[in-house]
């Protein structure tokens, strides 16, 4: 209330948290300058802060999960939506976001290559205004940034990366597996969440079991198309992605409205519960699936399970337009968990 007193009066613009530091800042009438980081913030993001409250989404994973190209297909997919939610607009909340728009217009519906894998090293924040989601969800300004597999492998992440990950303002991280690449790894599931989890504690004295740090999980089946061994009903929740089918204009577009999302979500509800299930049963290509839903328990985890395609097929036999499928989910879960 007194915020909102304050900006009224012009004595301020109020607290807001900055998209790039994310810490709470207060800045003075007219400036847009963070004064913990020294960004300039977008004008929009501070005046509109309040009605549409940043969504801060990290992608933890190993190298080559298929991180960089899930937002460049999460990020596709959104900026196409409204031709399923004809409400639904989103708007680049930064230069640098628009180029990046560009650069995904290019992968994914021109024939663009795909892009390299990440370096080390701080990459740029990428701020999207979500206006008009529908199901009843608050608009939001989705905050996403890109890091190297690299940087999980010890979780050797330097102070200035990992505030992304330790801050209390992001308490939804999506942990993406591929469980193709895996079989050829060292790596088990637990590994990344324990990872995760000791570096917080370890270097950064944030403990995840405690209320206040909490973090709900999304695990992430990445490159859908390509587990050989997915059970069929998963396998069939994947190819037969309704919003896909729509954005690729295989079929005519059919408004999400209210009760087809609804019908959406619940469906989304049970595929997450029968990847849980299969997970736990450690199928021959997640062995480790038992002890991540273990883990996840100890660490007071909540967990939700996705099976995404960001291409839709072999980026080796791809067509000019990537075909995506269910990526919208991990989204779903993020602005409902
Ligand atoms: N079949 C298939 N391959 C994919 C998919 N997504 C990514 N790939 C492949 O995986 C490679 C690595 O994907 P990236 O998104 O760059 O991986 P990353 O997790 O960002 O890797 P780092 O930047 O090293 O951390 C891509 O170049 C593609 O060849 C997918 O949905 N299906
Ligand atoms: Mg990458």
């Amino acid at each position: 209330m007194w915020e909102a007193i304050k900006n009224l009066f012009g004595f301020g613009q109020g607290k807001l948290d900055c998209p790039y530091c994310l810490e709470t800042i207060e800045l003075p009438p007219g400036t847009v300058k963070c004064p913990g980081c020294g960004s300039d913030l977008f004008k929009r993001y501070i005046s509109d802060y309040r009605k549409a409250p940043p969504l801060f989404v990290p992608v933890v994973g190993w190298s080559r999960v298929g991180k960089t190209v899930y937002l460049h297909a999460l990020t596709w997919v959104l900026h196409n939506m409204h031709m399923v939610w004809p409400s639904f607009e989103t708007e680049p909340l930064s230069s640098v976001t628009l180029d990046y728009e560009r650069r995904v217009r290019d992968v994914m519906a021109l024939g663009g290559a795909l892009p390299p894998l990440t370096a080390m090293g701080p990459q740029e924040a990428y701020i999207m205004q979500l206006n008009n989601l529908g199901n009843h969800w608050p608009n939001r300004t989705l905050v996403s940034r890109d890091f190297s597999g690299e940087n999980f492998d010890k979780f050797t992440m330097p102070p200035e990366q990992v505030q992304f990950f330790k801050s209390p303002k992001q308490n939804v991280a999506l942990f993406m597996f591929s469980l193709m690449d895996m079989l050829q790894s060292t790596f088990s599931m637990e590994q990344l969440l324990s990872n995760y989890a000791r570096t917080l504690l370890d270097k950064y004295d944030v403990d995840i079991r405690n209320s206040g740090h909490r973090r709900k999980g999304i695990i992430v089946l990445s490159k859908g198309d390509d587990i050989a061994g997915l059970p069929d009903n998963l396998r069939e929740y994947l190819v037969g992605d309704p919003i896909a089918d729509a954005l690729n204009r295989t079929v005519t577009p059919a408004e999400l409205n209210p009760e087809r999302m609804h019908l959406y979500l619940e469906r989304m509800e049970r595929v997450s519960n029968e990847i849980r299930d299969w997970l736990a049963t450690n199928p021959p290509l997640a062995p480790s699936g038992g002890r991540l839903l273990s883990k996840a328990d100890g660490l007071k985890m909540p967990l939700r399970f996705c099976v995404v395609s960001s291409t839709g097929m072999d980026p080796e036999k791809r067509t000019a337009t990537l075909q995506p499928r269910r990526v919208i989910d991990p989204f779903f879960w993020a602005m409902s968990m």
